[in-house]
């Protein structure tokens, strides 16, 4: 009986995670570890490149359109989805998994490793100037000029998607280069930073620091760091078109990968902070725009589906709550 009570007490003052965590763990026993960008080496970085590639030249799965790319296939599953998949709890899990959809995709087209992040906190001083806009290392850097047709600004100039053409402006048929649209240093624009000064490192903690509710955490991340990234990319140089990150085609950018993985490491910091963070989830599903004002949807469960069309089976909530489950199986540096 005193065992039994020492090791209750044990665990819950070591924060172990409950019996339940524990089963789903089983089956993950040396969790793979997701690198920062800047951090894997050379050699990884170019293993990551040459994969992420490879998935703008295979062919589609969802069979849209004959000139569709796997690629294509992500901004459009996400396009489809926007609504169902933003601005509420689900944001997390959602992107959590579509996340892991590309990552076995990359692994499908011979890579070794694991996704990789962005961490924008670290480089948010100067982040024109990080590791991952690199023309050879990296995803090449900032559009110029104005693409010729559309809605978009800013074709790139350099990097190994210099001659990827995405097929989607949000679910719309309209291929063109690839853009980023940030502003080249214009002492005018709020934006000469990339946005940098809105995901500083204190900005980022009080973020971490929120503890009234997962959802409440969830809108501060959503709302705040990660949005300003997407626009920051998008529209700093103010002319009215933008760059890819913003529509809702926006994994159209393979940088979308490296930034939603970073969303992921902030929630997996915020969810390591307290066990019952681990599945901590609640708020309300969203209702159509012309819903009557001030009602609101029914509660989120963990027992909601993330939907991912024909491009990956759908998921629960639950699948993707804890990293060390068996199915996902990965961890973060601390
Ligand atoms: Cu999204």
């Amino acid at each position: 009986m005193l065992f039994i009570k020492f090791t209750f007490l044990a665990a819950v003052v070591a924060g172990l995670p409950s019996s339940t965590n524990l089963a789903a763990r089983q089956g993950c026993t040396s969790p793979r570890l997701r690198k920062s960008w800047s951090q894997a080496t050379v050699e990884e970085r170019l293993a990551y490149l040459e994969a992420a590639v490879c998935i703008t030249k295979k062919p589609s799965r969802l069979g849209m359109h004959p000139n569709a790319t796997l690629h294509d296939d992500f901004a459009y599953t996400h396009a489809m989805l926007d609504f169902d998949i933003h601005q509420f709890a689900g944001f997390l899990p959602w992107h959590r998994y579509f996340v892991m959809v590309y990552e076995k995709a990359l692994q499908d087209c011979g890579y070794k490793g694991t996704a990789m992040y962005w961490d924008w906190v670290a480089d948010s001083s100067d982040p024109a100037n990080a590791a991952v806009w690199d023309p050879v290392t990296g995803f090449g850097g900032n559009g110029q000029g104005t693409e010729n047709t559309g809605n978009f600004a800013g074709p790139i100039q350099d990097g190994p998607f210099k001659d990827f053409r995405p097929l989607y402006s949000g679910t719309a048929l309209e291929q063109h280069g690839l853009c980023r649209a940030w502003s080249r240093g214009n002492p005018a624009n709020d934006d000469k930073d990339l946005f940098g000064h809105r995901y500083t490192p204190q900005i980022v903690a009080e973020v971490l620091a929120t503890d009234s509710s997962y959802d409440a955490f969830r809108e501060a991340l959503e709302g705040g760091p990660h949005q300003a990234v997407h626009f920051g990319i998008a529209i700093g140089n103010g002319r009215g078109r933008i760059g890819d990150m913003v529509p809702s085609s926006s994994p159209n950018d393979p940088i979308f990968f490296l930034h939603h993985t970073q969303v992921d490491r902030l929630w997996w910091i915020w969810q390591q902070a307290d066990e019952s963070r681990t599945n901590a989830y609640d708020g309300f599903h969203r209702l159509p725009p012309n819903a009557p004002e001030g009602e609101q949807g029914p509660p989120v469960t963990l027992n909601d589906v993330l939907a991912m069309r024909d491009l990956a089976p759908d998921a629960k909530v639950l699948d993707v709550m804890d990293t060390r489950n068996a199915n996902l199986c990965y961890e973060y540096p601390l």
